[in-house]
């Protein structure tokens, strides 16, 4: 397959929620979304990265120039047959998995359309729908807290998971649990806390909770497992995990016992099933975590998930939550706590692209 063209934009688009989380604020997401053409067929890719660092080290700004100086000058006018092909000119270049994932999936989905095939085939998927949950940010109070677990419990979903930070943690999920014995409740700290708040762990260790996401430094398994090895809630690990070596060593070294896989996280879909397969063989459950995608990384997400170990529900919840207009134009929603993967070709969606065009901060058209 000849990558003949490449289309570059930044779009910008407005959440319908404020989302507070323990490193800060987000009211709108900035979008790296690549098209990649070949042979009459398009292939998109939506990154993770944000402006700043705030959850890994990667930027969009120094994703973009990655793509655009770097890695679709080595890949554009070359016959590439398949993803091992591409993976390979990309991996000379240290770390920026989340930019490498940006073109990687898109030539996930335009290899899959180029075989007529649904991508969720050709990775080795097992269901046509997966399970999804809901990730709450921070609320104003212990009350609304209460009230958005409620609603969203309504609207099916099958796992709350509610973001927690220093000083926002013990209070609320008391109240949500005593509102809801019977939940299934998990909490999401993104790495803000220390070894040191034995405290708070106590005390969340008490509420049944499904498992505790990525408490500790995003790059200390060490501390992770000593954590675990004194509580009985899974960890669940989310920034700590980078590769596939980082989810054996996370695995085997007890940091913790279920893993939250975003493809985008980890440079794409072939490192995904490798971390897929780490997970099967040692038995751990995995679930697809989410970035607030757009439509693009959205359908990829869903795809991804429909491999087995991908058994716990995931964070890929109804499009409408997130955006008044998405990108794609197929609705990506869930029914009764599943979510159907789209059908069709590659990632099952088409781009909206008189939408896209008006949210799009650049565009550049790179040929070889
Ligand atoms: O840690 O899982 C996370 C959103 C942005 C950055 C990090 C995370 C999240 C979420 C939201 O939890 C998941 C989603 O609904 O997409
Ligand atoms: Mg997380």
């Amino acid at each position: 397959m000849i990558l003949e063209s490449a289309e570059l934009r930044v779009i910008e688009l407005p959440l319908k929620f404020r989302f507070e989380t323990s490193f800060g604020v987000q009211t709108k997401r900035s979008i790296l979304l690549l098209t990649l053409r070949s042979g009459g067929l398009e292939g998109y890719g939506e990154g993770v990265m944000e402006r700043l660092p705030l959850y890994r080290e990667e930027t969009l700004a120094g994703a973009e120039q990655l793509l655009r100086e770097v890695f679709l000058p080595r890949v554009l006018g070359r016959d590439i047959p398949n993803p091992e092909a591409l993976e390979a000119i990309l991996k000379p270049f240290r770390g920026n998995r989340m930019a490498k994932a940006v073109l990687e999936m898109a030539y996930h989905d335009l290899w899959a359309r180029s075989l007529g095939q649904p991508l969720w085939a050709l990775l080795g998927g097992v269901r046509d729908r997966v399970p999804v949950g809901v990730s709450l940010g921070i609320q104003e109070s212990v009350e609304k807290t209460v009230e958005a677990v409620e609603r969203n419990l309504e609207a099916g979903y099958l796992r709350i998971k509610l973001k927690i930070k220093p000083g926002w943690d013990v209070v609320p999920l008391r109240a949500v649990r005593e509102a809801f014995p019977e939940a299934t409740l998990t909490v999401d700290a993104n790495s803000a806390y220390q070894l040191a708040d034995s405290k708070v762990f106590a005390a969340l260790d008490e509420l049944g909770l499904d498992y505790i996401e990525q408490p500790l430094a995003y790059d200390d398994l060490h501390d992770h497992a000593r954590l675990q090895a004194r509580m009985r809630t899974p960890l669940c690990l989310d920034e700590s995990v980078l590769s596939a070596a980082d989810a054996r060593k996370g695995l085997e070294s007890g940091a913790g016992r279920v893993i939250n896989l975003k493809p985008a996280r980890v440079g794409g879909h072939l490192e995904s099933r490798r971390i897929h397969a780490v997970a099967l063989a040692s038995g751990a459950p995995m679930w697809c975590g989410g970035m607030l995608e757009a439509g693009v990384g959205r359908a990829h997400n869903i795809h991804a998930a429909t491999l087995e170990a991908y058994s716990k529900p995931g964070d890929v919840s109804s499009a409408s939550r997130y955006w008044e207009t998405d990108i794609v134009n197929e609705p990506l929603e869930a029914v009764c706590g599943e979510m159907p993967v789209p059908e069709g070709p590659g990632i099952g969606v088409t781009l909206n692209r008189a939408f896209v065009e008006r949210i799009s901060l650049s565009k550049q058209e790179l040929r070889p």
